[in-house]
């Protein structure tokens, strides 16, 4: 065992110390020293080489990972992330550290321009933000975190100091993003889905004409290899909608790419019923809050199941049709208690056959489909596979009555963690580590796959069902 590891998890160890005789894995502790050489103080960067900010749905994962070995700095990852938060209630998709320096990553502060751009849609003063978002997986988070030691969380208000907040998130993704008027939230950029580059949105982004090759300096090619990122015409195409968002002042409703995702929505409902618990924890009502993820999911089936897929799909809400494409985003709502149990076997069976290989040709479960046209086992989102996904995959199998396929795929992702260096995304044949490496939620996944709960509790989905609701 690796003693700079042992170290960095004796500091870290509120509650999890180093003990030669505990039953700390020797993957826990490398685990834990991923996120150790992340921290900042206040929070943890996906990547010190790729990404050295804070980002929104990579905060959340890690936040559940770090849980387990200091519930005080997850909650404070948490709290950071939620300072950002715009008067108008949405959490932007990053939170900038003013000590990196604007070049080390694009695009930068000076191109979102928060402060000033923002300034009508309520951009935080002191502190500078992306102005997209990314999935709402806060709430979930939240309540994990909260679980992981309720004396302390009551003791700090974590949840009274969250709640509103994380209401607020919810109303502007409700109110704001339902641009298609069927009661779901749209995406308005391929970032803010979090699979930036999936061959989902390459028809609606055809549509979008890329901002010149010379306008901006990539910093992305700097780190990764070129031909595993986005192709620069995709990149011209993030950056064109990014900017006229931005001209608009981040007002919503004209933007040329409205994309509903079954990812996003599905995790929106994940976190509408840890909302529920957290406001029964605290007292207040929350039946309304569980009858709107159950209406949600009924909206989630009627707008997006696609029986012939045998799964969810996107819908392209600018052009008004179902996008032809299987990613794994579409799998994602298995995650979900009130799902049919006829879709969720059907979700299955697509999961473990020709598409996604699970169980057969794959060790995890692919970003996209292996028979789409598309399909790139190295390229960002084409293809490989990646531990968040796999890991409310994994969550959505035990829900569903699925422990032994559940059991194999954590298997798998931990011994795919290990072995690639907690790796941001693997090809999903042969597990070959490709992006960063120490990667943020892949080590903080691992820690709560490491981490003992009931069986069907994986990822606490069923902690947010519950039925004492008030
Ligand atoms: C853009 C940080 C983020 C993840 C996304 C992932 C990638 C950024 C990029 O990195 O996106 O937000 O520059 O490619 O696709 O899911 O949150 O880890």
């Amino acid at each position: 065992m690796d003693r700079t590891a042992q170290r960095a998890l004796r500091r870290t160890g509120r509650t999890v110390a180093y003990d030669p005789s505990s039953t700390v894995s020797p993957l826990q502790v490398r685990a834990a020293a991923v996120l150790e050489a992340g921290w900042t103080g206040t929070s943890t960067v996906p990547s010190r080489s790729l990404y050295p900010h804070q980002w929104s749905w990579d905060s959340a994962f890690i936040a559940i990972g770090l849980r387990h070995i200091s519930p005080l700095r997850a909650q404070t990852e948490l709290d950071t992330l939620l300072a950002a938060q715009w008067a108008d209630g949405r959490i932007p998709h990053i939170v900038f550290n003013p000590s990196v320096p604007l070049d080390a990553y694009f695009p930068s502060p000076d191109f979102w321009r928060s402060s000033t751009a923002g300034r009508t849609a309520g951009a935080p003063r002191t502190v500078q933000t992306s102005g997209i978002v990314q999935p709402p997986v806060h709430a979930l988070a939240v309540w994990l975190v909260h679980l992981a030691d309720p004396g302390l969380s009551r003791a700090r208000g974590f949840l009274t100091r969250m709640y509103p907040r994380l209401a607020a998130w919810h109303r502007y993704l409700l109110h704001r993003r339902d641009l298609g008027g069927g009661g779901l939230v749209s995406v308005v950029h391929p970032w803010e889905q979090g699979m930036d580059n999936s061959p989902c949105w390459d028809r609606p982004l055809s549509r979008v004409t890329p901002a010149p090759a010379r306008s901006f300096r990539r910093a992305d090619l700097d780190h990764g290899s070129p031909e595993d990122r986005p192709t620069d015409l995709d990149y011209g195409r993030y950056v064109r909608l990014a900017s006229d968002y931005r001209d608009r002042g981040y007002a919503d409703g004209a933007g040329e790419f409205a994309v509903e995702d079954p990812a996003f929505n599905a995790l929106l409902i994940a976190s509408e019923y840890a909302l529920a618990r957290i406001a029964h924890e605290l007292g207040a009502a929350s039946t309304a809050r569980q009858a709107r993820a159950e209406r949600l999911t009924a909206a989630l089936v009627e707008r997006l199941w696609e029986p012939a897929a045998g799964m969810f799909l996107c819908r392209d809400v600018r052009a008004g049709e179902p996008i032809p494409e299987r990613g794994v985003s579409g799998l994602i709502p298995l995650l979900l208690p009130s799902l049919p149990r006829d879709l969720a076997a059907t979700l299955v069976r697509t999961m473990c056959g020709p598409h996604f290989g699970l169980g057969g040709t794959t060790r995890l479960v692919p970003s996209y489909d292996l028979l789409g046209e598309a399909f790139d086992p190295h390229r960002y989102w084409r293809g490989p596979a990646w531990i968040n996904t796999n890991w409310l995959l994994e969550g959505g199998l035990r829900l569903h009555g699925e422990r032994g396929r559940a059991d194999a795929l954590r298997k798998g992702i931990l011994h795919t963690a290990g072995a690639s260096d907690f790796a941001e995304y693997v090809d999903p044949y042969t597990a070959q580590a490709c992006g960063a490496t120490g990667f943020g939620w892949t080590a903080a996944l691992t820690l709560d796959l490491l981490h003992d709960r009931p069986a069907g509790d994986r990822n606490g989905v069923t902690a947010i069902k519950g039925g004492d609701q008030g």
